[in-house]
């Protein structure tokens, strides 16, 4: 699995926001040219850490718990603290981010310090008009779909992704996070979630690598971010999960085939990864 080569190192932005998502939370300003660790700036940025943390079972406890030993850099237990960024330095017991300054300490809502790993499934078909690709009026090109969910927390669409679970394996929760997300599966009566199962176990199994790294999250901190390894499967044919109605899951509002797009607006650093799904395909940008 190598992914596609085309992404050039961003400043990140999302995370800079002035009100951090959750919370009351704000961030310090910082300009880009501040961003990077390495430029010395006077620094002290507010700390927020998310009450609803404590004691939850899939997060860290509070970094200043003595019995908090976290290995970080390493596949600690079965919690991967590996960051795709490289090495990521620790500052007063505290991972920093490997993309810089974010304007707040501590670890916002994410449950882990440091790297929270993620996994974003892009399914994608074809736009189809009286059984034909349709072409757009000004790229010439055929318009690709993907599959897109409305997130509950921003309204913001997004990519049907999820965070993987301790242990588990990338591309069981690619499938996972489709099935909860795209066809509400845990909700779907049992005749029709096994086909769907069926269909999606084997679509699943193709897919092409598109990004993996660091993800310009408005949740990440300095001391807490998301890393996703992003996939696309194809269903060049619509027939075989292009052709299942869509129920958003839980995690979603909406969820719809979406034409893909350059003007798109989507949530965190998603639409960079859009874009790559669109070149691969030579369709519509
Ligand atoms: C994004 O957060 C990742 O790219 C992934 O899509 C998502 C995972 O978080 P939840 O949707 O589970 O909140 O940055």
């Amino acid at each position: 699995m190598t992914s596609l080569r085309i992404f050039a190192r961003m400043v990140h932005k999302k995370c800079r926001s002035p009100k951090y998502p959750f919370g009351d939370a704000t961030r310090l300003p910082i300009s880009d040219e501040e961003v990077p660790w390495n430029v010395k700036i006077s620094y002290n940025p507010p700390e927020y850490e998310s009450p609803g943390l404590k004691n939850k079972p899939w997060a860290d406890p509070y970094i200043d718990d003595t019995y908090f030993c976290p290995k970080f850099n390493f596949l600690d237990g079965n919690v991967d603290r590996v960051s795709f960024m490289g090495t990521y330095m620790i500052e007063n017991k505290r991972p920093l981010n490997p993309e810089g300054r974010t304007g707040l300490r501590g670890r916002g809502i994410l449950g882990r310090w440091g790297p929270s790993h993620a996994a974003d499934p892009i399914v994608t078909r074809w736009k189809i008009s009286e059984g034909v690709k349709e072409i757009h009026s000004v790229t010439n090109l055929p318009i690709l779909q993907f599959c897109a969910i409305q997130r509950h927390d921003c309204n913001e669409w997004a990519i049907p992704g999820g965070f993987v679970d301790p242990g588990e394996n990338v591309s069981e929760t690619l499938r996972r996070e489709f099935a909860e997300e795209a066809f509400k599966l845990l909700e779907t009566d049992k005749e029709e979630a096994e086909k769907i199962n069926i269909a999606i176990a084997d679509f699943f199994k193709e897919g092409k690598e598109i990004y993996k790294g660091y993800v310009d999250d408005p949740r990440n901190t300095d001391n807490a971010w998301i890393e996703t390894v992003a996939m696309n499967f194809h269903d060049e044919t619509g027939e075989t999960v292009g052709k299942f109605d869509l129920k958003a899951g839980d995690d979603a509002k909406n969820v719809l085939w979406l034409d893909i797009d350059k003007n798109l607006e989507l949530y965190a650093s998603h639409l960079s990864f859009i874009e790559a799904v669109a070149k691969l395909h030579n369709a519509h940008w």
